[in-house]
């Protein structure tokens, strides 16, 4: 009896907190979120977001929008942009696709409670020039391609790559001959190239820092790629990753994962001659892999 009581009251309480929730201010879950792009060629464009409810109604202030769009290889330079101002439930941004491929946006909507809804599109960005290849998209009149959520966990996952600078006071040049890290199977070096507004990555053998001089190793250019990886990288934490010298010397770095790069995250490690700056990696999250470990648990126990 007294159970059942306190289960009414319960059930009153919710509905009663449901109902202040409802007239206060929209929940996420009753958000939708759509994007038009006008222009899927290089260079700029115009990124419609529309925030409805439920009942397809636009949202007054719906909060702010923030755009991230990146390509769908990690070694690129992401793409941002964002707005406080809708009208009719709907926010115009300038956004500029700065390279031909796939891109994935995802669109963050920060509603004045603090929820959060976000969505991803996925892509194909063509050049200018007219590209002989089609894009693979439909062609229903829609443009963009809704992501779910296993997509959006595998993309762009299982890559990442390493950013620095490195700075070579001494009086020879130095090359770093390979390099490993316990987050990938693989790490190799790349440089993105871009051919007729197509981005592209090709394997380096090694870096060189010539005497006196500094390399950098920036999104959009030279990078440590990080391949098939084990771990998620998450913001804010970091991974180790050992570089080898061709004098056979190793550096042990540590390279916090960030978004992007900004001044204070730059603390200088100071190795011999070279002065190791600006490190970062983006994050990531590893791809679906075997899992052997359930595997040889099973095994143990069956014996
Ligand atoms: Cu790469």
């Amino acid at each position: 009896m007294i159970a059942t009581l306190r289960q009414i009251s319960c059930i009153l309480t919710f509905v009663l907190l449901l109902t202040a929730c409802r007239q206060q201010h929209l929940s996420s879950s009753d958000i939708s979120l759509d994007i038009s792009v006008n222009g899927l060629l290089v260079g700029q464009s115009q990124i419609s977001v529309s925030i409805r409810d439920k009942n397809g109604n636009a949202i007054e202030n719906p909060g702010t929008i923030a755009l991230r769009g990146d390509m769908d290889h990690a070694g690129m330079a992401p793409v941002f942009a964002e707005s406080s101002q809708a009208i009719k439930g709907v926010f115009t941004l300038p956004f500029e696709w700065t390279m031909a491929g796939t891109w994935i946006l995802e669109a963050n909507l920060t509603m004045d409670s603090g929820e959060q809804v976000t969505e991803s599109f996925r892509y194909e960005i063509l050049s200018q020039a007219g590209d002989h290849e089609m894009p693979t998209m439909d062609h229903n009149g829609r443009e963009s391609q809704r992501m779910d959520d296993a997509e959006r966990n595998g993309t762009p996952g299982e890559s990442s790559a390493v950013y620095m600078q490195i700075e070579n006071s001494g009086a020879s040049a130095v090359v770093i001959a390979a390099a490993n890290s316990a987050a990938a199977h693989q790490v190799e070096f790349h440089r993105s190239v871009v051919d007729d507004d197509i981005a592209r990555m090709e394997a380096v053998e090694s870096l060189v820092i010539p005497a006196g001089e500094r390399l950098e190793l920036r999104p959009g250019g030279l990078h440590i790629m990080l391949r098939q990886l084990k771990t998620d990288l998450k913001p804010g934490s970091s991974i180790g990753l050992h570089l080898e010298l061709a004098s056979g010397e190793m550096i042990q770095l540590s390279i916090p994962i960030l978004n992007m790069l900004m001044d204070e995250d730059s603390a200088p490690t100071a190795v011999g001659d070279l002065v190791f700056s600006k490190l970062w990696a983006r994050p990531a999250s590893a791809g679906v892999t075997d899992h052997n470990d359930s595997s040889s648990d099973e095994s143990a126990s069956s014996r």
